[in-house]
């Protein structure tokens, strides 16, 4: 069959499909499209994964109805920050065996870094957002200097696997390319990019961001398990020997990118999934909730969970949820393979959202208020299936401070004021006198990058390096 015959038949097969699904109007531009546009629109329609679309249109575009909330949701049980004088020695043993598993080399890290940072107004991979006040460190930068220390520190590899969108995939790379991978070796820092699902509008019809393009989002960090085993990463994870995923979002400089007590916890627990908790800032913090349900843990969107259980109080007047979700898990490889053979469909969550589209005219509409449906699966859904799932306490001050918004909460102001927050507290642990304001703020502008010190305990190994600090002084420390 010649080439355009090629074509004829794939765009006959198309209409069909589309005809039968009332989606006919995808095509309506086909006559004025030059050849390659057409086989562009073509790539679009046939990679549709339909056998997940068809029944979440009706379910989750047409006739949504609100998430039935589990009504018999209690708090989980939380490993505390600070373990309890009869933890302390469960504590010291798992910070040991941690250690063990890093540095056989079980331990792989893995970013989600696939969302539109849409948020905030970044065009381009949030990962490559200058985030530090002083030494101008990209995220991306902070945790290959995170990786490429401990990998120092255990004398092990760490592969490095980061998850990214068609929209951002080539940018993400050749970002990297042009850093040359900050140091790391090229072969550990491994790509793979996530699935995509058409956008809609509330009518169910798919959108054209182009005429010859589908408006198509990335299917939410959810995405990542499938995108794990589809790309061949969990495969590569498996010959390394990797046995554990090191699960973190690119958004949240403060993170502890390989965690020693966190591992060695869910190591000595028997986890198959384990995640990081804080106490929430108050009732509504937009976080999920960590909860049992049905004895299994189970995290509750802070959207989904009902004003009642937001604010409810024990018998001692604490917020009864009060388990806000940092998204750092911990996934066994072995967990990821099963549920994905299990050929678990991750459940779909709607979000109504604002996206531009080629209007009957032809012209690009650019809505001011939402318009369209996204479906994304949250990869925290499947935390019920895992056995002994376990739930670790952090302190929020040490290792989260996401850069999410433009202004206000969970914005770069906020997370560079908990940058030099957190460095101070070191410098001031390993005996470095501070100059603080008459509000006890620091009057210094200092951040501790990775390769200089992981945590406290390796500022006071360097203080001989850190240099006397005067009001206004601003320093990275490299
Ligand atoms: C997430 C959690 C929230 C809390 C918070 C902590 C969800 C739904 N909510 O809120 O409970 O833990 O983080 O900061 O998880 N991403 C992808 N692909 C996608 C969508 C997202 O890689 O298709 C990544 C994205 O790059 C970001 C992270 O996932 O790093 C979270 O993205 P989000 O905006 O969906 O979730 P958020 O920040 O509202």
């Amino acid at each position: 069959m010649n080439e355009s015959g090629g074509i004829e038949s794939r765009y006959q097969t198309s209409k069909a499909l589309l005809q039968r699904r009332g989606q006919g109007h995808v095509l309506r531009w086909w006559d004025e499209l030059d050849q390659a546009k057409r086989e562009a629109l073509l790539a679009d329609i046939e990679a549709v994964p339909w056998e997940v679309l068809d029944p979440l249109i009706p379910a989750l575009v047409l006739n949504p109805k609100a998430r039935a909330v589990p009504h018999d949701l209690a708090p989980p049980k939380v490993y505390p920050h600070v373990p309890e004088p009869s933890q302390v020695d469960f504590y010291t043993d798992s910070i040991a065996t941690g250690r063990e598993i890093i540095r056989a080399g079980k331990v792989a890290a893995l970013t989600v870094a696939g969302g539109q940072g849409s948020r905030l107004g970044v065009d381009g991979p949030k990962g490559a957002v200058v985030v530090t006040p002083v030494g101008e460190r990209t995220l991306f930068q902070l945790f290959a200097e995170a990786l490429a220390a401990t990998c120092q520190r255990y004398d092990t590899v760490i592969p490095w696997y980061i998850m990214t969108s068609p929209a951002n995939h080539g940018q993400t790379l050749d970002f990297f390319r042009a850093h040359d991978y900050f140091g790391l070796p090229e072969a550990d820092v491994i790509m793979f990019t996530q699935g995509v699902l058409p956008a809609m509008d509330h009518d169910g019809r798919l959108l054209l961001q182009e005429k010859h393009r589908l408006a198509l989002a990335p299917d939410g960090h959810g995405g990542t398990l499938k995108a794990l085993v589809a790309g061949g990463a969990l495969r590569d994870m498996q010959t390394r020997g990797v046995e554990v995923i090191s699960y973190f979002q690119v958004d949240n400089p403060l993170v502890t990118a390989v965690d020693p007590l966190f591992i060695g916890l869910h190591a000595k627990t028997g986890s198959e999934m384990s995640t990081k908790v804080t106490p929430k800032a108050d009732d509504v913090e937009r976080v999920g909730n960590v909860c049992l349900c049905d004895g299994r843990v189970t995290i509750i969107e802070y959207s989904d969970l009902p004003d009642e259980l937001a604010h409810a109080r024990t018998a001692e007047g604490h917020r009864k949820f009060n388990a806000g979700n940092l998204a750092i898990h911990l996934l066994d490889v072995a967990f990821v393979d099963r549920v994905i053979a299990q050929s678990l469909q991750m459940p779909f969550r709607r979000a109504d959202k604002v996206v531009p589209y080629v209007g009957a005219d032809g012209s690009v509409v650019k809505p001011t208020s939402p318009n369209a449906v996204k479906l994304e699966a949250f990869v925290f859904d499947v935390l019920p299936l895992a056995q002994n799932a376990l739930v670790f306490e952090v302190d929020r001050a040490e290792e989260f401070s996401p850069v999410k918004n433009a202004t206000g909460v969970d914005s770069l102001e906020t997370s560079q004021r908990d940058q030099v927050r957190r460095a101070c507290r070191w410098l001031e642990s390993a005996g470095v006198e501070v100059p603080r304001d008459g509000n006890g703020e620091p009057a210094v502008t200092v951040v501790i990058g990775p390769s200089f010190a992981l945590d406290a305990e390796g500022v006071r190994t360097r203080v001989a390096e850190v240099p006397r600090l005067k009001p206004g002084d601003a320093i990275y420390l490299a």
